[in-house]
């Protein structure tokens, strides 16, 4: 496809720094913004997401928005509400008012965090599983979730909210052998999400093509995501090092891991 402009909101967080690298070989050209400097991109626009004007300007003439600004990780609910919740509200109504046709939500597994781990031989968890947020932050993405399926019914805005597992370079947990999504395979689901067609608003998982994979992906393929890595590579030195997930400890026992557990940081 033609080259395009996306802008990537998060630019200097861990997805966003993965993906500055990898997803301009996909033939996009990325407008850059967060809320601190992102090194290595001077052009890149730094604004807050609760300022409306800036945000105006930067999703001016770009065909569609990676938004994975936001906490990243549970938080005091004041927080969670002016960064994920006022942040995401803010990004659509930018994208409404400016046009934007397309936007890819950073959604993440903590949606469904509460979800039980399927046991060996149950099926995978779909996407269409009840919402259980395990933390505040995992109730963010829920409403991020619907507020992009409020913006497809009401204003058109097409979302393909992808709920990440965990994009790292390498997976660090047992867990994580499960929910990994290599940098690669996580270029790939966003390239698919941005270009796919006629994808009104979908959820999908985003993990690699992992051995231990937990969730069903039916919804990522269909959108033209094709996995190429395995987390099972890393298996053997996690598996010596902290021994196979024990479904009897809370804090291993759904698919949101130690999130389940996590005490809500109070304001102070
Ligand atoms: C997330 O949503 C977090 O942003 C990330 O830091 C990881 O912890 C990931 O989930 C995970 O579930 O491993």
């Amino acid at each position: 496809h033609a080259e395009r402009t996306v802008l990537l909101t998060g630019a200097a967080g861990g997805v966003g720094t993965l993906m500055r690298e990898l997803l301009p070989r996909f033939g996009y050209r990325l407008r850059s913004l967060d809320l601190v400097p992102v090194p290595g991109a001077p052009d890149a626009i730094v604004a807050d997401l609760g300022d409306r004007d800036a945000l105006r300007e930067a999703v001016r003439g770009v065909d569609a928005v990676l938004h994975l600004a936001g906490i990243s990780l549970e938080s005091s609910f004041d927080k969670i509400l002016r960064a994920n919740i006022e942040g995401t509200y803010n990004v659509y109504e930018a994208a409404r008012e400016a046009g934007v046709r397309r936007v890819v939500f950073a959604s993440s597994n903590h949606a469904v965090g509460f979800t039980p781990w399927p046991a060996p031989g149950e099926p995978p968890v779909p996407v269409d599983t009840p919402r259980r947020p395990d933390t505040f932050y995992g109730l963010s993405k829920c409403f991020g979730e619907d507020l992009a399926q409020l913006y497809w019914d009401k204003h058109g805005i097409e979302t393909v909210s992808v709920r990440i597992g965990s994009c790292f370079p390498e997976p660090t947990s047992v867990r994580m052998l499960s929910v990994w999504l290599s940098p690669a395979d996580g270029a790939r689901l966003f390239d698919a999400a941005l270009s796919s067609p006629g994808v009104g608003h979908t959820v999908v998982y985003g993990s690699s093509a992992n051995t231990r994979s937990v969730w069903d992906l039916s919804t990522a393929r269909a959108i033209g995501y094709e996995p190429q890595d395995d987390s099972e590579q890393f298996a053997e030195k996690l598996v010596a090092e902290h021994g196979e997930l024990d479904l009897t400890r809370p804090e291993q026992a759904r698919l949101g891991g130690h999130f389940v557990t996590e005490p809500p940081i109070w304001p102070h």
